[in-house]
Formats: C-alpha cells, structure tokens, sequence
C-alpha cells in the first residue's frame, strides 16, 4: 500500500534506523488538531504523536499532510503512534498567519508538483499569482499555474494576456470542473505514485479538480455566489487523494493570507526579469530610485516593466527583510544552503523526468 503512495529507494535508505529499531514507515493524509490520518503498511489507521516526540519536537518539525513517519502500531491495530518524521524531500512553507513573532507553518511536505489555482472569473489577482509563484519556485516542487471555470469565461484572451508575462516559462494550463476541458493536461503534469499539491484561494475550484482528476466526488465542493465570486470555506483540512490512476493529490483549503518564508530565491526567480535589469543599472548598488543610469527606471519609464508589478517586487523584498532582522541569520543562512541545493535537484530531476512542459 505505501509503495502506491510514492514509497521509494530513497525513503527506505532514510528509514532503515527506524525499522531497526521495529517502527514502521507511513505517510500523513489527513492532519487535524493533534490527530493524523496514515496509510500504514497494515492500511488506514489513526494516529497520534508519541509523548516524547510531542515533547521535543520544535516548530516546523511536526508533521504535516504529505510527510512519511516512522510508527509504532499495537496488535490490535486500533490506532498507531507517530516517533519520528523523515526529512522532508521538500515542502511548500509561508509564514503562519497572524501577529507575534514570525513562526514558519509548513502547508505540504514531499510534493512534486504544485498548481497554483485560479479561477478565469471574478478571482484574478496578478499580485497573487506571483507571491504563489515564488513561494512555489522556492519550494522546490514544479509549479504549474492553473486558471479554473473555463466554462464561465466567454473570453480568455485578456486574462491570458495578463497572467502569462507573470509565469516566467512556467505552464500555464487552462480548464474546467464541468466540461471537462484542460483535465487531461493537468494529468500529464506527473506521473502516478508522485503528489501535486493544490493552492489557491477559497472557491476557485481545487475540490472540483480532485473530483474531475477523481472521475469522482471525492471531495466536497462549495456552493458559491458567482456574483462575487466568494467561495465558503468548504475543504477544512488538508487531505492528499489517491486518484484510481495512481495519481496522488493534496488538497487544502484556502489561504487567506500566504506570508513569504524565507523565499528569497523563489523571489528571485519568480522576478527574473527585474533582477537581470537590476544588474544593468550604472550603479551596482543602485536603489532604482533616482539615480542617473537606472535600467529600472527606463523600463518602468518606456512601459516594458509595469508599475504594479514593480511595486509588488518591493513590497516582497520589504516582507523579505522583515524576516531576516528578526531570525537567527546564523542559523537562517545555514538551511538556506541546504534548500537551495535540493531545489536545484529536485528540478534538475523534474526536468530529467521529462514530464513537465
Ligand atoms: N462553472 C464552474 N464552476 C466550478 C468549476 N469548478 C468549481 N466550480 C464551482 O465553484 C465552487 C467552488 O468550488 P470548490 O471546488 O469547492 O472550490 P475550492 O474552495 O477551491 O475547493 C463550487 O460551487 C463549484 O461547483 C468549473 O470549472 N466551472
Ligand atoms: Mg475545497
Ligand atoms: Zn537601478
């Protein structure tokens, strides 16, 4: 059973300490307060984390949907007990939600593919998209841009027009829950026993992908008024699906807020238009403010950079700074290495695979 969930070489090479000590492996599907849903080796069971893992366990290292576990499980098979969390091949992460200190929340851990959902309706934000964008690209997953209710959208010109100068190479794919159109291309985006992870905002439709990738309801899907175009907050928890093809995907429900963690490469990539005309100021530290010989400032001026899209970069860059004052920059540029390098794997690998546009 775990092998359908994506078990692989590599995970088992990571686990061989756990199973010597008679623990087995087991992946989250479904993560609530304190409770977890795994596919164990013995099948589905509930679960709860280990007295000393709760105990010792620090911010981000808890486990989330989509992370492989180390579990012990008692003969009556009533429910398993969570030791330990494999290390993570990658994981989508933002900056939790509300005041105080900034604290890292992990939304999907072990993801190949991430589409970034939204609809062709009402829901269009460019600025959106490229904060999804860059945290996606710093994840180290592939991302895809998903734009949703093409039924609903008498033309996609303009919306196209729009979002595909934002997307850097990255595919965008056009479809729709009700007719069915796009479904099959966002199959072709990876392969069955690999997870696609689905974000976006409330009501642009991620549930209604699950069903139609599903061929059924899988998974509740909100009623919504297309006057404005608000979705309710039907999907409560994150939840990752074995589609009958093999397929898996991780639902989630929608972010509100989506802080950037720590993304300062994902941010470059996502805007590496303005970082490759940054470097052809006159002055390498230019602040593209008003300094003489500003490339910044000439695109702006001559139209081929836009305005809001330029003042998104900054306010990125701003959020950006903000985290790094106040972490540990000992401790910060230590990880950063370590990610930068597996992202540079795991998309040299994605590429190698071939199945990404
Ligand atoms: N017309 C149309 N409606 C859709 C489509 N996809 C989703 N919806 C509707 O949009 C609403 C929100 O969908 P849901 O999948 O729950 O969105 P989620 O919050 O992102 O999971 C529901 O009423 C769906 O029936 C689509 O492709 N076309
Ligand atoms: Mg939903
Ligand atoms: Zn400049």
């Amino acid at each position: 059973m775990i092998e359908r969930y994506g078990w692989s070489q590599g995970l088992q090479d990571d686990f061989q300490p756990h199973a010597d000590q008679g623990l087995s492996p087991a992946r989250v599907t479904v993560q609530r307060r304190g409770a977890y849903t795994l596919i164990t080796p013995q099948g589905e069971m509930t679960s709860h984390l280990s007295g000393r893992f709760a105990h010792e366990a620090k911010e981000g290292e808890y486990p989330v949907t989509g992370d492989w576990v180390a579990v012990s499980v008692p003969p009556d098979k009533a429910g398993a007990t969570i030791h330990a969390v494999l290390p993570r091949r990658n994981a989508f992460t933002r900056k939790a939600a509300g005041p105080g200190r900034p604290v890292a929340q992990v939304v999907a851990a072990n993801i190949e593919v991430a589409f970034l959902v939204t609809s062709l309706n009402a829901d269009r934000n460019a600025r959106r998209i490229e904060r999804y964008l860059a945290t996606a690209l710093e994840s180290g997953a592939a991302p895809v841009v998903v734009l949703t209710k093409a039924d609903l959208c008498a033309d996609r010109a303009p919306a196209l027009a729009e979002i595909e100068p934002l997307t850097r190479g990255v595919p965008v794919h056009v479809v729709s829950a009700v007719s069915g159109e796009g479904i099959e291309g966002l199959r072709a985006c990876f392969a069955p026993g690999q997870t696609a992870v689905l974000l976006g905002s409330s009501g642009v439709g991620k549930s209604s992908l699950v069903n139609a990738l599903a061929g059924t309801e899988r998974m509740a899907t909100g009623g919504i008024r297309e006057d404005d175009a608000r979705g309710r907050h039907t999907t409560t928890h994150r939840e990752l699906v074995l589609l009958p093809d093999g397929r898996l995907v991780l639902d989630t429900p929608g972010m509100r807020e989506l802080g950037l963690w720590d993304a300062e490469a994902g941010v470059a990539e996502a805007f590496d238009d303005i970082e490759a005309l940054a470097k052809t100021c006159r002055f390498t530290d230019c602040r593209h403010e008003a300094e003489p010989g500003c490339a910044v400032r000439a695109a702006l001026e001559d139209g081929r950079l836009d305005g809001d899209r330029w003042r998104n970069w900054i306010k990125l860059q701003r959020e950006l700074a903000h985290l790094s004052r106040r972490e540990d920059p000992v401790a910060r540029a230590a990880t950063r290495k370590v990610w930068i390098q597996r992202q540079k794997q795991g998309r040299a690998a994605a590429k190698r695979r071939g199945d990404l546009e």
